[in-house]
């Protein structure tokens, strides 16, 4: 198996230019992942030094990736998981080294660092923390690996070659702007919101956590609490526990960073005797979307549900195999995805200008979920 290596700084340069040159387009884009990637018939990249010139076809020999995933905390994390490995798959022209990191900052980095050792051809990472990321990233661009990043995002380097993921920001903001819409429909006119916020320092949650309340300071609301449950089911449960001692009676919206740590504070809350959903005393909220949980949202279980798509994979494959035929690709990719309702009082709400349907779930959405 021969493992390809690129020129490091010829490489870096010029896809550091493209970055340049793509990132002024700082507005979403909301285009699902292209659905043309290559299909598993067509060769995998070359294995030369360099990228192929104009014209000439991929040698089809294997492409060395090192996948470095954040763990294997939640719904989302094991459709993210599963896509990857359906996406980099020997069929598809590759040989996927896969490490489940286990929420561990360090284990993520050593990782990273036995790709670098074992002459990786890309490196894709899904950063557990926003932070601590320039120096190896910086021994990946010596080693002349390419890097491409996905979901959470690398804010201290630019040593990268792409990001594929989501907007956290924008979707704490939908989640504020479909509250207020429901609790104006709902003559509901005070909020006091208690929310379980996701790992700490993981972009998911800055971006979730920033969103909610800029809603909140610009409405009034009161956010009662806001602590991590980790992404987890027992996170959750545990935070909610401890809510519902502190907190009683006080309440009337609680916000779950993702759908696991809903399932927890529902738990909590069924034990404690509170009411959560439509017709209930307390409005729930999650963000994710996993099929599971669209289908509570269904069920009226969960008033909202505000999708994070997982699907990178197919991008990133399309970045890949651009690269190996020497061609400029994407440098910066959102995901798109929805918003998720029980019940069909909120049509759309609007983000940073965009205005975006609200789903009102019936079974029949429930059953065309991807994941
Ligand atoms: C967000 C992703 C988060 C999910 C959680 O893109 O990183 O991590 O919202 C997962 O479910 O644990």
């Amino acid at each position: 198996m021969k493992l390809k290596k690129i020129l490091g700084l010829g490489l870096s340069a010029a896809l550091a230019l493209s970055l340049f040159a793509c990132s002024g387009g700082n507005a979403a884009s909301s285009e699902p992942p292209a659905d043309d990637t290559p299909s598993a018939s067509e060769p995998a990249g070359n294995t030369d030094s360099t990228p192929t010139p104009e014209g000439n076809e991929p040698s089809g020999e294997v492409i060395n990736v090192g996948f470095a995933q954040v763990g294997h905390e939640s719904d989302w994390r094991t459709a993210s998981t599963k896509s990857a490995q359906d996406v980099f798959s020997e069929a598809n022209g590759y040989a996927l080294s896969f490490v489940d990191c286990d929420n561990d900052p360090a284990a993520q980095l050593d990782a990273v660092r036995s790709f670098i050792q074992q002459g990786m051809d890309y490196i894709i990472i899904d950063p557990i923390q926003a932070t601590g990321w320039d120096t190896v990233l910086t021994e990946c661009d010596e080693a002349g690996i390419p890097v491409i990043v996905i979901d959470r995002t690398v804010d201290d380097s630019d040593k990268y070659v792409a990001w594929v993921g989501s907007d956290f920001k924008v979707e704490g903001l939908a989640c504020g702007e479909w509250l207020k819409a429901y609790a104006a429909d709902k003559g509901i006119t005070e909020i006091n919101a208690l929310v379980i916020e996701g790992s700490v320092g993981a972009s998911a949650t800055i971006g979730r956590t920033d969103g909610f309340k800029e809603i909140a300071e610009r409405e009034g609301w009161n956010i009662l609490a806001s602590q991590s449950g980790d992404f987890t089911e027992a996170g959750g449960q545990e935070v909610m526990e401890s809510y519902c001692q502190s907190y009683a009676g006080q309440f009337n919206v609680v916000i779950c960073q993702n759908d696991n740590e809903a399932a927890g504070a529902m738990t909590a809350m069924d034990q404690a005797g509170i009411k959560y959903g439509v017709g209930g005393d307390v409005i729930l909220v999650s963000f994710d979307a996993n099929r599971p949980y669209v289908q509570m949202v269904c069920d009226g279980k969960i008033n909202a549900n505000f999708e994070c798509n997982p699907m990178a994979a197919p991008t990133v494959d399309e970045i890949i195999k651009a690269l190996e035929k020497g061609e400029t690709p994407e440098t910066e990719v959102y995901v798109s995805e929805q918003w998720f309702a029980a019940e069909d009082n909120v049509k759309t709400i609007t983000v940073n200008g965009q205005e975006q349907e609200v789903i009102h779930v019936t079974q029949d959405v429930v059953d065309a979920r991807p994941y």
